[in-house]
């Protein structure tokens, strides 16, 4: 039955790309490292964003290529090993050009990861929200070339190649958003994301009544969060990444936290708004190797039972 079960679940690959091929719009939360990870899953999160911000943040490093790749990676598998849900990685820019890409694509399907997102700018990449207009957008000949790669690279036919545009956020307009676009599917894209840094959802309402494409859209709404999340549905996006709320909800969390530590009245006080060590427990699936040991190390737990 056990294996009939696991014949039935699909694989993480199939499950991403269900979630963009489905009419309604599904939330994928932005997480730095396992622990995030699960925290994500555990609140009934479907599918997981691999933030390179976030992972960037979370290593003390800037979201300018300074983490290696196979240090990304290495967080990556972390993270896929830690949950059941997809875990879509933003590639950056592919870390180099197509020949990492292929690299970068026979590594993360080898830990199961089901997905890249690969951005047309070039490396080293800055942030989308830094110095945006000053930055420069890959050659479109290149980039797509970068897109093939991966797409004859994949050894899974589910696996997700989702091609983004920075065409808005390096102040390029609507046609060259589109051009990209385009050239993008059609040098085998899954999905288009499509950025903007506006304050409502102008330039992405623009793209998608022009977008007469059947590819999926995927979006990430940080500075126009507060549209309502209805109107996504009613322009056919299928995917909505929050991607840096999570690791910006822990840093006031712990710079709060670090500021009361040191003052000792305040420790008894701290104690009832942080985690209890057996949620964390919980987070680590401490129970399992408990059972796991009563199965395959019995001797182990009668000795502890001796000494205490
Ligand atoms: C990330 O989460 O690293 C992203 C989204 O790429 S953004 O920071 O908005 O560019
Ligand atoms: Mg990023």
């Amino acid at each position: 039955l056990e294996f009939l079960h696991k014949e039935i679940v699909l694989r993480k690959t199939t499950q991403l790309k269900k979630y963009l091929a489905d009419s309604s719009v599904t939330s994928m939360l932005g997480v730095h490292n396992a622990l995030s990870a699960k925290i994500a899953e555990e609140a009934g999160c479907q599918c997981l964003w691999a933030s390179g911000f976030a992972m960037a943040a979370s290593l003390g490093v800037r979201d300018n290529n300074e983490a290696s790749w196979t240090q990304i990676v290495e967080i990556c598998e972390f993270m896929a090993d830690a949950t059941e849900i997809p875990l879509l990685l933003d590639g950056d820019s592919g870390y180099g050009d197509f020949n990492n890409v292929r690299r970068l694509i026979k590594k993360i399907e080898a830990r199961g990861i089901a997905g890249v997102c690969i951005e047309d700018k070039c490396f080293p990449k800055t942030n989308s929200f830094i110095n945006s207009e000053q930055q420069a957008l890959a050659d479109v000949t290149e980039f797509c070339g970068k897109i093939r790669a991966a797409k004859d690279t994949q050894k899974d036919s589910d696996f997700v190649v989702v091609a983004r545009t920075e065409a808005f956020i390096t102040g390029q307009g609507l046609s060259e958003a589109l051009d990209r676009a385009n050239a993008y599917v059609e040098s085998g894209a899954d999905a288009i994301l499509v950025h903007s840094k506006e304050k409502t959802p102008v330039e992405i309402d623009a793209f998608m009544q022009q977008w007469k494409e059947k590819t999926p859209v995927v979006i990430v709404p940080t500075t126009y969060a507060s549209t309502p999340f209805s109107h996504f549905k009613d322009i056919n996006i299928s995917l909505v990444i929050w991607a840096n709320q999570l690791v910006r909800a822990a840093t006031k969390a712990m710079q709060e936290a670090a500021g009361k530590m040191l003052i000792q009245d305040e420790i008894v006080s701290l104690e009832k708004n942080i985690a209890s060590m057996g949620s964390i427990f919980q987070l680590q699936n401490t129970g399992e190797l408990k059972q796991a040991e009563a199965r395959y190390h019995p001797k182990k737990i009668k000795k502890v039972k001796e000494l205490v």
